[in-house]
């Protein structure tokens, strides 16, 4: 593929992400889908550049309940997706998991998790099994910018440098954490720069930028997979919707969504593929061919069984 067609390939799986969150929106606002839910919406190109990186067969990602991009990313049909969520048999994990916790091994989608900063830990358990189990697997873990201040982050970290474990540790810096700002969490507003308290190498890149992404990952991978141990990414992004589905942003200054808008990783990607001859008839050429997949897959997972409440209890453990 040359720098074009990827940068295609790129804004396809973005899009693709953005119709699947979007139509959760819709089905979540009419009560299809029940529970709480947290959309990436925004944040697409972390996980369509980290993805694009990583050797799924053998890599794993540990992301948290605002999952379904890096489950898309990582190829899990939007299709399982919408059926878990709707809580259809046919869904990805049967449809016990729902929104936040579904998990896809299969794909290298390792479980999503509503425990702040638990993905860190577990991520790093499965790279310090990787250094025995000769599969050259990189785990790489993904949590807010608030869960950079759990302790078990922390430990997790250190205990990945200290090891040299190949573990990626990611951050997506959309700077709020629920409702706060980071500024009021941390003096430190260069989150990447922890990295030096636990001697690894930590960098910021533009999250907004799949190409940037892709570029940063694919050398942290290629790092850890040479056993040099683990590496901290901040990656910049915003989130265009709430913290969850229902949420009334009051906390935003006014206007700030606006500006965000302006530099969404869909509207920048387009601005380039433009700038590289595609036309904007190709570009919403393929939007619409999207969202008609996304459409088909939500009548389809719709039209199955809801999963049976006689086995409910099954596949639980306490
Ligand atoms: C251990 C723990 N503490 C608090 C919460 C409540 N909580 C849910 S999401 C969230 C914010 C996390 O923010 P961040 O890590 O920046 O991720 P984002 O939601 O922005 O993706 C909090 C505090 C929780 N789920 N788990
Ligand atoms: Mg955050």
């Amino acid at each position: 593929m040359n720098d074009n067609e990827k940068l295609w390939d790129h804004l396809t799986r973005m899009r693709r992400i953005r119709a699947l969150e979007e139509k959760i929106a819709q089905l979540r606002a009419e009560n299809q889908i029940v529970g709480s839910v947290h959309l990436c919406n925004g944040q697409e190109a972390i996980y369509v550049g980290a993805c694009a990186a990583l050797d799924l067969t053998r890599d794993a990602v540990f992301p948290t309940y605002r999952g379904h991009g890096w489950a898309v990313a990582c190829g899990v049909p939007p299709r399982a997706i919408l059926a878990e969520l709707l809580g259809r048999s046919t869904g990805i994990s049967g449809g016990r998991g729902g929104s936040a916790y579904f998990t896809a091994p299969e794909y290298g989608f390792f479980g999503e998790n509503s425990i702040v900063g638990a993905g860190a830990p577990i991520a790093t358990g499965a790279a310090l099994a990787a250094t025995f189990d000769g599969s050259g697997r990189v785990s790489v873990a993904s949590f807010g910018d608030g869960a950079l201040n759990q302790g078990a982050v922390h430990e997790a970290m250190n205990f990945a440098a200290i090891r040299s474990l190949p573990v990626i540790f990611i951050v997506e810096n959309n700077s709020y954490s629920e409702l706060t700002p980071i500024s009021a969490m941390v003096k430190v507003d260069q989150l990447f720069r922890r990295a030096n308290a636990y001697g690894m190498p930590g960098a910021r890149v533009d999250g907004n930028d799949p190409a940037a992404v892709a570029d940063a990952v694919a050398q942290a991978v290629a790092r850890a997979r040479r056993g040099k141990g683990p590496v901290l990414l901040e990656l910049i992004t915003q989130r265009l919707v709430g913290h969850y589905i229902g949420d009334v942003q009051h906390y935003r200054p006014e206007g700030e969504l606006d500006e965000v808008s302006k530099v969404e990783p869909i509207v920048r990607l387009e601005q380039k593929l433009i700038g590289l001859g595609r036309t904007r008839e190709e570009l919403d050429e393929l939007h619409a061919s999207v969202q008609n997949e996304i459409e088909t897959a939500a009548a389809e997972a719709l039209a199955d069984e809801l999963a049976p409440t006689d086995t409910v209890l099954e596949h639980l453990y306490a």
